[in-house]
């Protein structure tokens, strides 16, 4: 489809916070008035700042990438990719069988044995620098692709996803030719051909997590991003094609989990990386148990995020709402748990409800927009459903009188008190913009609390004593522990988690050695 076939304003039309409520159970919300920030008809309303989208030529039709060349799907089958902020179709995209998997593996290991295995480290480096150069000269075609495709603020994709997953490229160039320090006294060797299986949420972020180390470690691979945004990484194809990379290094497979799993079971896939829902993880996991695979899973997550009554207030707030209704809070190690110390719950929540009363909700390609569309109909309905369970389970409900647009998929930024840990909204990953609370009064019942769930990612500390945060942090059973900040990436930093949420560190050195087996 050409690019002029997409609206431009993606929210021109709005609707009331009671209109718009059909999407959340509006019964029991309590709906703050308009006049509580600068949402709605406040005097302070921002002017519209559009971003154009003019960079990005969306093609009507993509195919696969196999052997560095564009490739129909040998069923003939294609599946189409919506903007979810207007909900109409971007482009149609190829549907890949397991027959395009058996191709694109076997153009990856041909690729592993004649090429890049032969490569001296450091030119393979050399492609890993071109790439992130790339990326870095073309973000703003990235960044409003990315945005179209998946519903996340401009602001984001442009602040965010596009510029880290850049610096995940630099960054694993810098090790190609240095892997012996990253597994001193051992011999490090690429896998060979590995198979990954990407989400939605940070569709090329996610993309660079997994195929900056797998390069810079010396494997090739075949990766296949969710169905609802599949269009950065095949604009990444692009990038490869750009680049020079030589035929079948990187493999992209566009289709249904069921292609994900023939690509992964696939006895030539030497190791297979995973981020997604916890029930994917483990039917992956039990796929491919026996086989003497690598295996790293990044899943989902119930970070908790602590307030103890000697925080900086307004900063803690500030990050609260950071780490919920960041990306819509579609990420697997958002703080949707609030813990906050009973001393000063009623000043931190008043406070919370003014912070959320002003944030922007509406077209994710405007510049000043905070939350944008949930990424899919399906999405949608499940946070619905997960809502409604809060309310019916006695949570009591509030959302911002915000104005949120007629067609897409927008969902109030919520919060829930008087929570009780049995709560589904307490225990279960919601992944959209809702924060359930929970109070507490001493640390040790703040770390019991933040400790009770199945999950491990991500937890905040916010106070101001340095001791309260080594002893909380060192309690706390979550791979990320953030102080007075949230939601902080870095290529040079670890991340992974604990029990449920799945296993193996992305990122840093640590996520070299998922990429490399050491004699
Ligand atoms: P998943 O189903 O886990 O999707 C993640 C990726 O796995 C997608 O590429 C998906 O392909 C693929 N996939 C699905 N079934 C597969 C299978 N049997 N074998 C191999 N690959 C398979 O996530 P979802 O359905 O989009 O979201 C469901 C819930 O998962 C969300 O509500 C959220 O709680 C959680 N989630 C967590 C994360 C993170 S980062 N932890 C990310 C996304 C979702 P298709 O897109 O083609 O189905």
């Amino acid at each position: 489809m050409p690019s002029d076939q997409s609206p431009k304003g993606a929210a021109p039309r709005r609707t009331s916070a009671r209109a718009a409520s059909v999407t959340t159970p509006a019964p029991a919300a309590t709906v703050a008035p308009a006049s509580s920030g600068l949402a709605g008809s406040s005097p302070w309303a921002y002017a519209p700042a559009p971003e154009s989208r003019d960079i990005v030529t969306i093609r009507q039709r993509y195919g696969l990438f196999i052997d560095g060349k564009e490739r129909a799907p040998s069923g003939g089958e294609v599946t189409i990719t919506y903007n979810p902020a207007t909900e109409e179709p971007l482009a149609e995209i190829a549907k890949g069988t397991p027959a395009d998997a058996d191709r694109a593996i076997e153009a990856a290991d041909r690729a592993y044995r004649k090429v890049w295995s032969k490569l001296h480290p450091r030119e393979r480096a050399k492609y890993l620098y071109r790439i992130s150069r790339i990326l870095q000269e073309r973000s703003r075609e990235f960044a409003v692709t990315e945005t179209m495709d998946s519903g996340k603020p401009i602001r984001e994709s442009r602040d965010v996803d596009v510029p880290l997953a850049a610096a995940h490229f630099w960054y694993y160039a810098g090790w190609a030719d240095k892997l012996e320090y990253a597994v001193p006294g051992r011999r490090p060797e690429a896998h060979g051909v590995v198979g990954q299986v990407i989400p939605w949420n940070f569709p090329l972020l996610m993309l660079a997590w997994k195929i900056a180390p797998a390069l810079a470690a010396g494997n090739t691979v075949v990766l296949k991003p969710a169905s609802t945004t599949p269009l950065t990484a095949l604009l990444f194809a692009d990038v490869c094609r750009q680049a020079e990379l030589p035929d079948g290094v990187v493999n992209i497979v566009t289709g249904p989990g069921s292609t994900g799993m023939s690509i992964v079971t696939d006895p030539r896939v030497a190791k297979v990386a995973f981020t997604g829902s916890t029930s994917v993880g483990v039917t992956i996991a039990k796929g491919i148990a026996g086989q003497g695979k690598g295996l790293t899973l990044e899943l989902g997550g119930k970070a908790a995020n602590i307030v103890f009554e000697d925080a900086a207030l307004d900063q803690a707030v500030e990050g609260v709402v950071n780490g919920i209704f960041f990306n819509q809070g579609e990420v697997c190690c958002a703080g949707s748990r609030l813990l906050v110390q009973e001393s000063i719950a009623e000043e931190f929540l008043a406070r919370l409800r003014d912070r959320m009363s002003m944030l922007r909700i509406g077209d994710p390609m405007d510049k000043n927009t905070d939350i944008g569309a949930i990424n899919s109909k399906a999405q949608m309905e499940s946070i619905g459903e997960l809502v409604a369970s809060g309310v019916a389970e006695g949570a009591q409900i509030w959302q911002p009188a915000c104005d949120l647009p007629t067609r897409g998929w927008f969902f109030r930024p919520t919060l829930f008190t008087n929570v009780a840990q049995s709560h589904r909204i307490a225990r279960e990953e919601i992944f959209g913009p809702v924060l359930a609370t929970i109070t507490f009064r001493t640390v040790a019942e703040a770390i019991e609390k933040a400790n009770n769930t199945a999950y491990g990612l991500s937890a905040g500390i916010w106070t101001e004593k340095g001791s309260r945060i080594l002893q909380v942090a060192s309690a706390l059973k979550a791979g990320v522990v953030w102080a007075n900040t949230f939601n902080r990436f870095d290529p040079t930093a670890p991340f992974g988690g604990y029990k449920e949420s799945g296993y193996g560190r992305e990122g840093g050195m640590q996520g070299l050695h998922a990429y490399l087996r050491s004699s």
